[in-house]
């Protein structure tokens, strides 16, 4: 690719936004620059502005373009490197993974709000309140219906423990998930635990962590 590529991030400890598109472009093996402007700070809106019209990060440059929603970058790291797979190949998976990754991107205001992202901190929330219980119930749902579904059936080059075999965009849009039922230790299940494990198992997650904490 000649033209570079530059994920602009906010805070890697805090900016759940900015894992999902970082995790997606490092897992399809793409070469990125990345800039990590810091988040709650007296100038974080003016740094950030200086690169993204929407006055959010994450942001990805290409050449003349700028990208400027997780889930939109996302989809053009789908664009860029097709043999990554970052989508399932079959139609009704491919479809299924959208929805859940849409559901992700619109959803869970509780989850967000009563438990931040920081995957530095451990502080177990103790009682969950209902609300939340609510939205980690739906995501432990989910989650259970696509390993049913599609991860546990994937064969092959699709196999693997995510939620439709091999690592998916739908992965990246539930890992900053991932970290806040082990920052918080939210009720898990077999399943759901088996996934978390499969996530926190991936080098990046593990390298973004390791940054993050320094
Ligand atoms: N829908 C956007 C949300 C982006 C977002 O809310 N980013 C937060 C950081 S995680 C942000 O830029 N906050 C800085 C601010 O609002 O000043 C996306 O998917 O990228």
């Amino acid at each position: 690719m000649s033209e570079t590529l530059t994920l602009v991030i906010g805070t890697r400890r805090l900016s759940s936004w900015s894992l999902r598109p970082w995790l997606a472009l490092r897992m399809a093996g793409a070469a990125f620059k990345e800039i990590e402007i810091a988040l709650r700070q007296p100038d974080t809106k003016a740094r950030i502005l200086e690169f993204s019209p929407s006055g959010k990060v994450p942001l990805l440059i290409h050449g003349d373009v700028k990208v400027w929603d997780s889930l939109a970058i996302c989809e053009y790291a789908h664009e860029l490197f097709p043999g990554a797979g970052l989508w399932p190949d079959d139609a009704k998976a491919r479809a299924v993974a959208r929805a859940v990754a849409a559901e992700m991107h619109s959803g869970f205001p509780n989850l967000r709000s009563v438990c931040a992202m920081d995957v530095c901190a451990t502080t177990p929330l103790g009682e969950v309140p209902p609300e939340v219980a609510a939205e980690t119930g739906r995501i432990r749902a989910v989650w259970a219906d696509c390993r049913q579904r599609f991860g546990a059936k994937a064969t092959g080059k699709n196999a693997g423990p995510f939620l439709f075999g091999r690592f998916t965009i739908a992965d990246a849009m539930y890992a900053p998930v991932v970290t806040r039922f082990t920052t918080y230790a939210l009720p898990q299940d077999a399943t759901s635990q088996a996934y978390c494990d499969a996530i926190w198992g991936l080098p990046p997650m593990r390298s973004w962590r390791e940054s993050a904490c320094l």
